[in-house]
């Protein structure tokens, strides 16, 4: 096992009133450190001889500072290497409480345990290889799923099938590799150990698969990361009356007075099973109020931004807004309840009477799943921008391999740049990695995971 001396603790559960907090203790020695505090009986101290307890036994005792009782809890006993981070690992159910939590970390300290940094048990897993990079990626995602879409891309990822198909097209490159550095071997000879047009459809359908990875992106980001939604229009005509309609809440200001929403406000929403980053702007108009100014400039950047826009149109005065954008839009017609004559074949909805205001939230869910493509979410879809990245590195290096070869250059170069095509992958499931990338992931964790 690949571990410091260090003995880290957290709550793996939040500390309040519960029933009770688990906490979670990882490290070599963990074992004499609970001999110490774990009696059997309340009365006098009767200490366990760990090493004669299995692995996975659940044990009902007291936590004692001495002679002084701290709590009754259940240890399970998770010994190395079949635990979560690999270590001796040992998982105290305690009571619930903030005060009872308090005491308990007060006599761990004591014992020498330290506590734990975000995701420093996950990353022990992963360095003690029970995980790998993406799996350990997925754990996290997991934890911060919002729907049952993105809960399934995650445990998707965490069941390993994305590295694994990862791990196979290494294992292709890995091959490519050896052929063109072997033909190296033999060029005094001039022997062709892989004719050239079979080294180029080769490399083709990895190109071809890993495209197909990193384009799944669009879709898996909407999945992950929400559905980027902006509402846009000229002032006053119920942008922010229909923002917090769909948020069911009051949140943005609503007066008569045009250029009331200075600058955008942004709020998550789930609706139809997706989450949506939900964006109120300022009305776009010309001004000269400094302030004002900015709120257009800044609502032009959330337009930019927006995967669906909300083109918001006042039909008592239906005049259409500067908007310039090529995106997927809806338009909707509102005020609907006071217009005199509303226009046809049209969405027209009440923002402040509730009517149409469903249908235009089944438009938006129809719109929102539309910019997700299914075909991807039974194929394996990349979720995180961090294997994109590393997706699109590789199918750059392959790219330029390909012409090399196709320039007739040499083998040397080919392999070069294969190899560099290696490690973009090798990357992703963390075959390879530098101390930042890692450290970066994991302070993404919370503590005690
Ligand atoms: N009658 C009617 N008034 C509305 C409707 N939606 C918004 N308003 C009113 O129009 C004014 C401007 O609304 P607001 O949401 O602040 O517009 P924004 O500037 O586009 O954000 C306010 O007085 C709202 O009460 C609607 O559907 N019907
Ligand atoms: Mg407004």
């Amino acid at each position: 096992v690949n571990s410091t001396n260090k003995i880290i603790f957290a709550p793996a559960t939040p500390v309040g009133e519960s029933s009770i907090t688990v906490i979670r203790i990882s490290g070599i020695g963990v074992f004499s450190i609970l001999n110490k505090i774990f009696s059997k009986s309340p009365d006098s101290y009767v200490p366990i001889d760990f090493s004669q307890v299995a692995s996975h036994t659940l044990l009902h005792g007291y936590l004692v500072d001495g002679k002084e009782i701290v709590d009754e809890v259940v240890v399970g006993i998770f010994k190395s290497p079949n635990s979560y981070t690999g270590e001796d690992v040992v998982e105290i159910s305690s009571h619930g409480g903030r005060y009872n939590f308090k005491k308990i970390n007060k006599l761990l300290i004591n014992y020498g345990c330290i506590h734990s940094e975000p995701g420093e048990f996950t990353k022990r897993a992963f360095l003690n290889g029970k995980i790998d990079l993406v799996q350990a990626e997925a754990i996290s995602d997991l934890i911060r799923a919002k729907t049952e879409l993105a809960s399934k891309a995650a445990l998707h990822q965490l069941s390993g099938e994305f590295s694994r198909a990862v791990d196979k097209l290494r294992g292709d490159l890995i091959n490519y590799c050896s052929l063109v550095e072997l033909e190296l071997d033999f060029s005094e000879e001039g022997l062709e150990v892989i004719a050239k047009d079979v080294l180029l459809y080769k490399l083709n359908n990895i190109i071809e698969q890993i495209k197909k990875f990193s384009e799944s992106y669009d879709s898996g980001r909407i999945v992950k990361e929400g559905v980027n939604l902006t509402i846009t229009g000229n002032p006053n005509v119920g942008k922010s009356t229909i923002f917090n309609y769909l948020l069911k809440e009051n949140r943005a200001i609503v007066t008569d007075i045009p250029g009331t929403t200075r600058d955008y406000i942004e709020e998550p929403l789930i609706m139809g099973g997706l989450v949506f980053n939900l964006v109120d702007t300022a009305g776009i108009r010309e001004t000269s109020n400094k302030i004002e100014k900015e709120g257009v400039e800044r609502s032009f950047k959330k337009i930019v931004e927006a995967d669906l826009v909300l083109n918001v149109i006042d039909s008592t005065n239906p005049v259409t807004s500067h908007n310039g954008f090529a995106q997927r839009s809806i338009t909707v017609y509102n005020k609907m309840d006071i217009a005199n004559n509303i226009p046809e074949n049209e969405l027209c909805v009440s923002a402040l009477t509730g009517q149409n205001m469903e249908e235009l939230q089944n438009r938006i869910i129809k719109e929102a799943n539309s910019l997700i493509h299914k075909e991807d979410i039974s194929e394996l879809y990349v979720t995180n921008e961090r294997h994109r990245d590393c997706l699109l590195k590789s199918c750059e290096y392959l790219v330029n391999s390909k012409k090399l070869v196709e320039e007739g250059a040499g083998n040397e170069l080919i392999s070069f740049e294969i190899r560099e095509a290696l490690h973009s992958l090798e990357e992703i499931i963390g075959k390879t990695s530098n101390v930042d990338i890692l450290n970066n992931i994991f302070s993404k964790f919370c503590i005690g995971k």
